[in-house]
């Protein structure tokens, strides 16, 4: 069965075949292992969430149709991670990083194991995700609160 996954990519470090943009680029063309690239976002320097003291990020969102399963489909994502020089082993938790591919929707589906949450359980906080990804995918409904990516985008702003 074919369906319609979200995805977040992140990079705030320059790697051997270029700067942050290039990486995006490359991790875009990668993503045609693992399904076909429907929408892609822009490109937005955003400053780091999180664990502060880090360089600014290029983040972009993507819809990505696949036939993989959801942990098929996450695993093609850290191999294409790892492809692109990600070293997880001697590196900070939620710190700098060449790539960074985060799995936010796989269509509707709610689920919960030790390696895998649907809808990511982050995503509807961060204006990092929900500003490219609205862009694409405005109405794609979050299955949890029934709202929309737009009308959580909205909620944020309002809140900020
Ligand atoms: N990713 C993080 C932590 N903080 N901040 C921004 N602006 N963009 C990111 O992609 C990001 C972050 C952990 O994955
Ligand atoms: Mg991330
Ligand atoms: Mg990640």
């Amino acid at each position: 069965m074919t369906e319609t996954a979200a995805v977040a990519l992140g990079s705030n470090l320059d790697s051997p075949v270029g700067d942050r943009a290039a990486n995006l680029r490359i991790a875009i063309e990668h993503l045609a292992s693992v399904g076909r690239v429907v929408a892609v976002s822009s490109f937005y320097d955003t400053a780091p969430v999180g664990y502060l003291d880090q360089p600014r990020f290029l983040n972009a969102t993507v819809l990505l149709e696949t036939e993989l399963a959801p942990h098929d489909l996450l695993e093609g994502l850290l191999a294409i991670e790892k492809t692109m020089g990600r070293d997880r082993s001697s590196t900070v938790a939620k710190g700098p990083r060449v790539i960074d591919l985060d799995l936010l929707l796989f269509g509707t589906k709610v689920m919960q194991t030790a390696t895998l949450t649907l809808p990511h359980p982050a995503m509807w906080e961060r204006r990092f995700v929900l500003e490219p990804l609205a862009e694409i995918a405005a109405d794609m409904v979050d299955p949890v609160s029934g709202r929309t990516v737009d009308e959580s985008l909205r909620g944020l702003k309002d809140s900020e």
